[in-house]
């Protein structure tokens, strides 16, 4: 049994179909995991999706795929909780016959897995927690995603300090590193940033470069970070290699390291 972790596919269908014919993968017997953000800013969402919850009752728990930052905006779009954004390519999804069970499948995803010294999750983690923190906060983070607190996780919009308590700031703060972390200061403050980590503003560092980050004892395998690429270095597997922006679909077997890449096969709009 193998162990496949496949980057960013942003509903790049046609590209994830060719890579797949490229990985010696054995759906009956061997595993796969998705870093995230299946959906948005590709031209086939639909048919990724699709293809995810199909595989997912093929294979069961031998199939993982993370939540990423586009699969919660798919959410708070279905809910009526974010309008579109500038570059959205969800309209299939939502006017689907079949959108609600899809996106509920989507919502069941978790946010981090954790085996032995893997730890996947779509962006990564802040320094000063350890992965067992990172664990438990990602578990109480998927528990108030499915409860009365999801409609505020799901909101973006910034955090009246004054008004909301102290509680729904953590899990906030904590869906925000998951989902969206690429660069943070000494302190571990996040900051919106999306360019090469060499353009990082002064102070900033890769999430996973930080002074003192606690979570070196396991191997993060994450995407969502198009200008730092396929990134390889001791305890770090960065998989998004920017197939949505013409690039690359990256999958690596985890056992061995073995990289395989497909370079992009959609058409652009
Ligand atoms: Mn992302």
């Amino acid at each position: 049994m193998a162990t496949f972790a496949i980057g960013d596919v942003h509903g790049c269908y046609r590209t994830l179909r060719k890579l797949l014919h490229r990985l010696p993968f054995d759906p009956k017997r061997d595993r796969l995991w998705l870093v995230g953000d299946l959906v948005n800013r590709g031209p086939d969402s639909l048919a990724v999706l699709r293809w995810a919850r199909d595989l997912e009752r093929k294979m069961g728990d031998r199939f993982t795929a993370v939540q990423g930052n586009h699969d919660l905006h798919l959410q708070a779009r279905a809910a009526g909780i974010a309008g579109e954004r500038p570059g959205d390519t969800l309209d299939a999804v939502l006017d689907a016959k079949d959108s609600d069970e899809l996106v509920e499948w989507l919502s069941r995803r978790p946010l981090l897995v954790r085996e032995d010294d893997l730890l996947m999750v779509h962006a990564g983690l802040l320094p000063s927690w350890t992965a067992d923190q990172a664990e438990t906060k990602a578990r109480r983070v998927e528990a108030a995603l499915a409860g009365p607190q999801r409609r505020r996780l799901l909101d973006r919009r910034p955090l009246d300090d004054d008004s909301e308590d102290d509680e729904i700031s953590d899990l906030w703060q904590a869906l925000a590193a998951l989902t969206r972390i690429r660069t943070c200061d000494a302190h571990g403050e996040m900051l919106r940033f999306n360019g090469p980590p060499s353009e990082a503003p002064p102070g900033h560092f890769p999430w996973f470069a930080a002074p003192g980050r606690r979570n070196r004892d396991v191997t993060v395998v994450f995407g969502h970070w198009a200008a730092l690429g396929l990134f390889l270095e001791e305890g770090v597997v960065a998989l998004d290699s920017g197939c949505v922006y013409g690039q690359k679909l990256t999958a690596i077997r985890l056992d061995d390291g073995h990289i395989f890449q497909q370079r992009s096969k959609e058409t652009r709009p």
